[in-house]
């Protein structure tokens, strides 16, 4: 049986980007499918993915599974190695990206996720600030903890890094402050090839959603 992904647009869509590099890192054959985000088109894709309103969802055969985080667990049901093999390092990641996908809400509403344009001038509020500093304790105890054998959070690629890929691009887009471990993350993720391939996806999509740009001087995308 094949999977397939539903994603909506990816410059945009934080929740897709996590669907994708589900499959994407750990080599998962899927087929996607795709539609731009609140059109009839959207929700009629939706319609073989369970009839929910969000993205992403997977099936397989007549396991439909349309929540990150349930994918993520039905995933590593039968693909071994996505979280991290040591019980205590898998006990941090998945604590960590129940955390995200709870949580967060002050970063994630005001930082919209946008792998289109960077903004110079943002200034977070207290209430994003709070988030950042949260975001940047976890990067660098997972580094400094279970990183050892490699750039990821806990070394290897783990599911932990699906998660938090969208949370990095926001440190990018909005220039938010970050400590040198957090920095050495993010330019890991920014530069790694399965990303910088979902990127340029996006951009050849060549489409602005209405209400994600901000009223600010505009700059290149990582820069
Ligand atoms: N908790 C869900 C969140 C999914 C979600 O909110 N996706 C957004 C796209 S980034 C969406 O589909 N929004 C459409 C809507 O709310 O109508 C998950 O983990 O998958």
């Amino acid at each position: 049986m094949t999977y397939q992904l539903a994603i909506g647009d990816r410059t945009y869509s934080s929740w897709s980007l996590r669907g994708w590099l589900m499959f994407a890192k750990f080599d998962i054959p899927v087929e996607v499918k795709t539609a731009r985000m609140y059109t009839p088109e959207f929700f009629e894709m939706l319609k073989d993915f369970g009839g929910g309103r969000t993205v992403p969802a997977m099936r397989n055969g007549d396991v439909v599974v349309s929540d990150t985080l349930a994918m993520a667990e039905t995933l590593a049901d039968d693909h071994p190695g996505m979280w991290p093999a040591d019980p205590v390092a898998r006990g941090y990641a998945r604590s960590i990206v129940a955390e995200m996908h709870s949580g967060f809400t002050a970063l994630r509403s005001a930082c919209t996720m946008n792998l289109r344009v960077g903004f110079s001038g943002f200034k977070p509020s207290e209430a994003v600030l709070k988030d950042c500093t949260r975001i940047d304790q976890i990067w660098t105890e997972a580094r400094t903890r279970f990183g050892a054998s490699g750039p990821w959070l806990f070394g290897e690629y783990s599911l932990a890094d699906v998660f938090y890929a969208p949370v990095v691009t926001r440190f990018v887009t909005y220039s938010l402050p970050r400590g040198d471990a957090a920095a050495a993350y993010i330019q890991t993720t920014i530069t790694d090839p399965t990303f910088i391939a979902w990127r340029d996806a996006g951009l050849a999509e060549n489409y602005i959603q209405p209400g994600y740009d901000l009223d600010l001087r505009m700059v290149a995308w990582g820069e």
